[in-house]
């Protein structure tokens, strides 16, 4: 018998070795807000953010090669190639949003990024802009310049994951916009395979990893309603809750209103009913 060796958690999902080259990703059916983890699960959501990464996954391969090796038929599971991750979060940013409006508001600029002046929160960048952070162990990433980026991994690698990470924001923002779904931000987690080659790592393109707002909503000059969470936050609000853990219990009709947005997001995205990607987790690779 094999032993699968657990190598790390993040807030909602786990890491497990299977092999030298191989590692298991699982994403559970945790959720988080005010970035502290609820103890009420979401039914499904490990199922939807999983299929919808593996989706962008196989639609992004002509942009840059990526690690999944398998979807595991539990849905929520990816096999993946194990790469040496770059130490930067490769941000890209198409809306002023979150520490990006934060930045401007008091610099003017982002990432040393200078944006123009009287943009409003939530405003569309008049093109979007790659704003590299830390890692941070515990606590925020933080913003920093693409010079103090280019410090971290180099000139090269630097300029590659830019342009790469640019394309993919591009490609998938203009999809997701035609059905609905404003991409306002995304992460990318880039790395280098074992022969050198820049590869897409991690979840990508997920609502854990990106801001998404619903266009139908989208009026500048304030924050956005979240696509997924948003039920959450307010139901957080009105419970009176400080933002300190422990969070409060959800809940059932924001569970199943929550649940309900998750799966409308796969669906709206991929054109699959979530039912057949659970019953074959591979209909998202065709
Ligand atoms: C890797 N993380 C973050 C994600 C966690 C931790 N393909 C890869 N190769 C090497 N390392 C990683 C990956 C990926 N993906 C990702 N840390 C290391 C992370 C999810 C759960 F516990």
């Amino acid at each position: 018998m094999s032993e699968v060796i657990h190598v790390g958690s993040g807030k909602v999902r786990e890491l497990y070795a299977l092999d030298d080259e191989r590692l298991l990703l699982v994403a559970s059916d945790r959720i988080s807000t005010f970035d502290v983890v609820l103890p009420t699960e979401i039914p499904d959501k490990g199922r939807v953010l999983t299929g919808l990464s593996a989706f962008w996954f196989a639609r992004t391969r002509d942009i840059v090669p990526n690690h999944l090796l398998a979807l595991r038929p539990d849905g929520r599971s990816t096999e993946c190639r194990r790469l040496e991750m770059l130490p930067i979060e490769c941000v890209v940013r198409g809306y002023l949003s979150g520490s990006g409006w934060k930045d401007y508001r008091t610099t003017g600029a982002v990432c040393g990024h200078t944006l123009p002046d009287g943009l409003v929160e939530s405003a569309r960048l008049p093109e979007p802009i790659f704003t590299p952070a830390t890692k941070a162990q515990e606590g925020h990433d933080e913003n920093i310049t693409r010079d103090q980026a280019a410090q971290l991994v180099g000139r090269e690698l630097f300029e590659e994951a830019e342009r790469i990470s640019l394309a993919l924001y591009r490609h998938a923002s203009d999809y997701a916009s035609a059905r609905g779904i404003l991409i306002a931000d995304t992460k990318f987690e880039l790395g280098l395979d074992a022969d050198g080659t820049l590869t897409l790592g991690d979840e990508a393109l997920t609502p854990d990893s990106s801001r998404f707002w619903p266009a139908d909503e989208y009026a500048p000059g304030g924050s956005q309603p979240s696509y997924d969470k948003q039920f959450v936050r307010d139901f957080c609000e009105a419970a009176g809750w400080d933002k300190e853990p422990p969070g409060p219990e959800l809940p059932e009709e924001v569970v199943h209103g929550t649940r309900a947005r998750y799966v409308e997001a796969f669906e709206r995205l991929s054109g699959i009913p979530f039912a057949e990607y659970v019953a074959d987790p591979d209909v998202v690779l065709a």
